[in-house]
């Protein structure tokens, strides 16, 4: 499979834009070679510039659900777009999304729409800050919340050490008050809040890890978040940006039955168009301007194009359509476990409703960011290119998980894992 046509806009573009994305996980550092450009999609199914096609997997880093070109969400913002783009001001469709968010996410009474994930978690990070008065905030290694200068931190050289920048232009006296904990490690839960409970303002967790591969929270890590922060009054945060509205209807939370006390949103609820969103109690909203003194605002925030795109998503997923995502996952990763061990590949692969990843690791298991470390990046990017080349677009990088679509069928979850197959059978 070439890709000419790719590769010449892949030089183009890096002469006006760094490294020739808009998103660094696109340039294949992750996995070595140039970018593939991409020019339509629809279904389960993503055309290059060059004309070749793939299974995709990586469904926008999560929005597509439905699949590309969905026709409710096409023919909602080709609607919208003969109205009005934006007003910048208040629509009755950011009362629907508003009002259909608050219904299925049962902990959120009222709701802030901005335009991405990092603006939700940063959003929520200085509203858990402005509510409690405090500086302190607990992440997880491996956790990813956007690029908010507090999330951009990494753990210090022990577990109760402040944290330190995890990229230059991050201040060193704003990364201080990050803390970072291992994943899954409770007692480093109780560690922390033994040594600065009442210090901390909240805790951000990606209830199921997505951006170090997909790691589940094992037995009681999500109850020991809820308990330690409800017993010292900081604000748990759970950062659904990917899980949100992916693994089930009430995301989550819903799923593992722990309600946080704020939660951010992104990807699905804009079904392609950017949206982020963070809610919770009304009592913690209300602290927001224009009601509370918590300043957040956006320009396009709540745009009615945006608005459309994701309530004609969210609002044409139901329980039949989750249960039926969880099993074609649970099938495909049956098969790919199959595969692997009859090619003699030791994998790992962890899977949670409608997102999965593959870990290439002899390890038993893999549930925090160490056993991640510990695995072969590089057949992970021999799988990434092997795949690529039987026409199977995965995540161009080791930590990141994969998506699958009500679109992806028997059919093409069967084409998946027999591609997966001659690729583990080159992998001897
Ligand atoms: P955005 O600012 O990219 O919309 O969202 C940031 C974010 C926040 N929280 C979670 C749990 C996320 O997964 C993300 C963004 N996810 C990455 C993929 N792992 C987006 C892809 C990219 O960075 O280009």
């Amino acid at each position: 499979m070439t890709r000419p046509s790719s590769d010449a806009l892949y030089e183009r573009a890096c002469k006006v834009i760094p490294g020739g994305v808009n998103s660094p996980v696109r340039a294949f550092r992750g996995v070595g070679g140039t970018p593939v450009f991409f020019k339509q999609a629809n279904g389960a199914h993503v055309t290059d510039v060059d004309g070749n096609q793939y299974i995709d997997y990586v469904a926008s880093w999560g929005p597509m659900l439905q699949g590309f070109s969905f026709q409710p969400v096409v023919d909602a913002v080709r609607e919208q777009a003969q109205l009005a783009l934006s007003f910048g001001a208040p629509t009755e469709i950011e009362i629907d999304m508003a009002e259909l968010i608050c219904e299925r996410v049962p902990s959120i009474e009222k709701v802030r729409m901005v335009n991405s994930g990092t603006e939700a978690t940063m959003s929520a990070i200085r509203l858990a800050r402005g509510i409690s008065g405090r500086d302190k905030i607990v992440k997880f290694e491996g956790g990813f919340h956007g690029h908010g200068d507090s999330l951009l931190v990494k753990a210090g050289s022990g577990v109760l050490t402040l944290g330190l920048p995890d990229s230059p232009g991050v201040p060193a006296d704003l990364a201080q008050h990050t803390l970072t904990l291992e994943y899954n490690n409770l007692a480093a839960i109780d560690q922390v809040f033994d040594a600065y409970g009442r210090e901390i303002a909240a805790v951000i967790v990606e209830p199921i890890a997505g951006n170090m591969g997909c790691i589940p929270p094992v037995p009681g890590f999500l109850e020991s978040l809820r308990t330690q922060t409800a017993n010292h009054d900081t604000l748990l945060i759970f950062d659904e940006v990917m899980t949100g509205f992916r693994v089930a209807s009430g995301g989550a939370q819903q799923l593992y039955d722990v309600q946080p006390d704020l939660t951010t949103l992104g990807k699905i609820i804009g079904g392609g168009l950017p949206v982020g969103a963070f809610g919770g109690s009304a009592e913690y909203m209300d602290q927001l301007a224009p009601v509370g003194s918590i300043y957040q605002s956006g320009t396009l925030s709540g745009n009615p194009l945006a608005m459309r795109s994701g309530f004609a998503l969210l609002s044409s997923l139901d329980a039949d359509q989750y249960r039926s995502l969880e099993q074609q996952t649970t099938r495909l990763v049956t098969e790919l476990k199959k595969v692997a061990r009859a090619n003699g590949v030791d994998t790992v692969i962890n899977h949670v409703g409608a997102m999965f990843s593959i870990f290439f690791t002899e390890q038993s298991e893999v549930t925090c960011f160490n056993h991640v470390n510990d695995a072969d990046a590089e057949r992970y990017r021999k799988f990434f290119h092997g795949m690529l080349a039987e026409g199977v677009y995965l995540a161009p990088s080791p930590f990141e998980s994969a998506f699958v679509s009500t679109c992806h069928t028997d059919a093409i979850l069967d084409e998946t894992v027999m591609a997966a197959d001659k690729v583990f059978s080159q992998f001897a």
